[in-house]
């Protein structure tokens, strides 16, 4: 008897310990390959216990042949991509829910533009190239990639299986090589009364820069000229330089731009860097509206409130999304590089930690109206007002690269608090651009693993 029961024990402890290694291996798999969830809290844990140098080394032995499959499927869809050309083919269709259920139609058309590739690194001026806009323009849709080729195509084809886009030519090329400037990559696309801008992230004898340039919208040429420059340069390629356009009033637009890895410039009026800042369409000239932003990639103007939204990378943790409301004259101060939510990681070695502090309240700053910790690598936002929302509510859509969603946070009447929380989920995806076209309720993403164009529908 007490044998069996011996050997009874020894089973279940061999099957524990044997669905403990399983757990770990799929875990494992999920981390190396770069495929997992980055908000789920287990894989977080997992990840922080196991150092990248041995999850690397693990996914080229353990899992070469799942890491070849994984390539293989990538490089496929590569193929396919290249292929079809400007065809703009559709290769994903389907019913998708968010995680409280919510009910959208999804679809997924290939763009001709290079992939953003994560093992290239973050340090990886390939990838600041990789980023790519788009604009509703009417009945047309216009793409600019990281490269700033530009391309339309008719709002209509979301209903077809292809897209059919078409190239628009342009003068980027022909500035940056008389002007003996580098594209280190475009950061925005924005139309606004006949006008194209873009912001251009570019750099020069003088340094990294970051300018707006203006075209006339024509589909037959874009000719792009000097709109809006920052005059200011820093020393080293980061990610930090904002470069978001949106409307605004008094014949004005706003722009944001990071603080560039420059300490203290996001606390400084003599700087540009870690503001937002309204330019005149007509002269050109600049006034600052808020400050103390790291790098706000995501801006909205709700006309009516007078509010400005925007939002934030934060470090490691703590990215933000700010209200500005516009009461008064005064310039509301966000709280860069003083205070964050998040917590500062070492980029060099002799990067000394700095300590934020937490509340932005009690040394004068303005609260985020949210964070997030981790940070889910925050892009653009767009509100959408309780006249023009199926369910007649206030609801914010936030973009994401590393949290690979679109976060919907309901808001309350007087948009005073968010009273509900979703989230719609890509797998292996990263959003860097969301468009809402209120005329069919739909939204225009731009995915940049692919990279692709979806379309996003809310059912119900
Ligand atoms: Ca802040």
């Amino acid at each position: 008897m007490i044998e069996i029961k011996k050997i009874i024990k020894n089973k279940i402890f061999i099957t524990i310990i044997g669905l403990f290694f399983v757990l770990i291996f799929l875990g494992l798999w999920n981390i190396v390959s770069g495929g997992y969830d980055k908000q789920n809290s287990i894989v977080i844990f997992l990840k922080k216990i196991i150092p990248t140098s041995i999850a690397k080394k693990v996914r080229d032995t353990v899992f070469i042949i799942p890491d070849l499959k994984e390539q293989n499927r990538i490089l496929s869809l590569q193929v396919e991509k290249f292929e079809q050309g400007l065809n703009g083919n559709i290769f994903n269709d389907e019913i998708i829910l968010s995680n409280k259920k919510k009910e959208f139609i999804f679809k997924e058309f290939f763009l001709p533009f290079p992939r953003l590739d994560l093992r290239l690194g973050w340090a990886a001026t390939e990838n600041s190239r990789r980023a790519h806009y788009l604009e509703i323009i009417e009945d047309k849709i216009i793409v600019i990639s990281g490269f700033g080729q530009t391309i339309y195509f008719d709002k209509k084809n979301i209903f077809e299986n292809k897209l059919k886009q078409k190239k628009i030519p342009n003068n980027i090329t022909n500035i940056l090589s008389e002007k003996n400037m580098e594209l280190i990559g475009i950061r925005d696309l924005y139309f606004d009364d006949g006008n194209i801008y873009i912001s251009l992230q570019s750099k020069s004898s003088k340094g990294f820069g970051i300018d707006i340039y203006k075209a006339k919208f024509d589909l037959k040429k874009l000719d792009f000229e000097l709109f809006f420059k920052s005059n200011e340069y820093w020393d080293e390629y980061n990610v930090f330089s904002g470069g978001r356009i949106e409307n605004y009033k008094d014949n004005k637009i706003i722009f944001s731009i990071g603080y560039n890895n420059v300490r203290g410039a996001a606390q400084s009026m003599d700087s540009l860097f870690g503001k937002i800042v309204s330019v005149d369409k007509t002269t050109g000239e600049h006034d600052i509206i808020s400050m103390g932003h790291r790098n706000p990639q995501g801006l909205h103007y709700v006309e009516n409130l007078n509010l400005i939204i925007n939002t934030e990378h934060g470090p490691k943790g703590g990215d933000e999304i700010n209200f500005n409301y516009q009461d008064n004259n005064k310039i509301p101060n966000y709280g860069w590089d003083i205070a964050s939510y998040g917590v500062d990681y070492p980029t060099t070695a002799e990067h000394l930690k700095i300590d934020y502090k937490k509340s932005h309240n009690k040394h004068g700053f303005v609260e985020p109206f949210k964070y997030f910790t981790p940070s889910v690598g925050i892009s653009e936002i767009i509100y959408i007002s309780n006249e023009q929302s199926l369910d007649k509510q206030n609801y914010l859509y936030v973009a994401s690269l590393r949290g690979s969603s679109i976060y919907l946070l309901k808001l309350k009447d007087d948009l005073s608090k968010i009273i509900q929380e979703d989230r719609i989920y890509f797998s292996q995806q990263r959003i860097r651009d969301l468009k809402y076209d209120s005329k069919n309720q739909i939204f225009f993403i731009i995915f940049e693993n692919t990279p692709s164009i979806g379309i996003l529908k809310p059912k119900t």
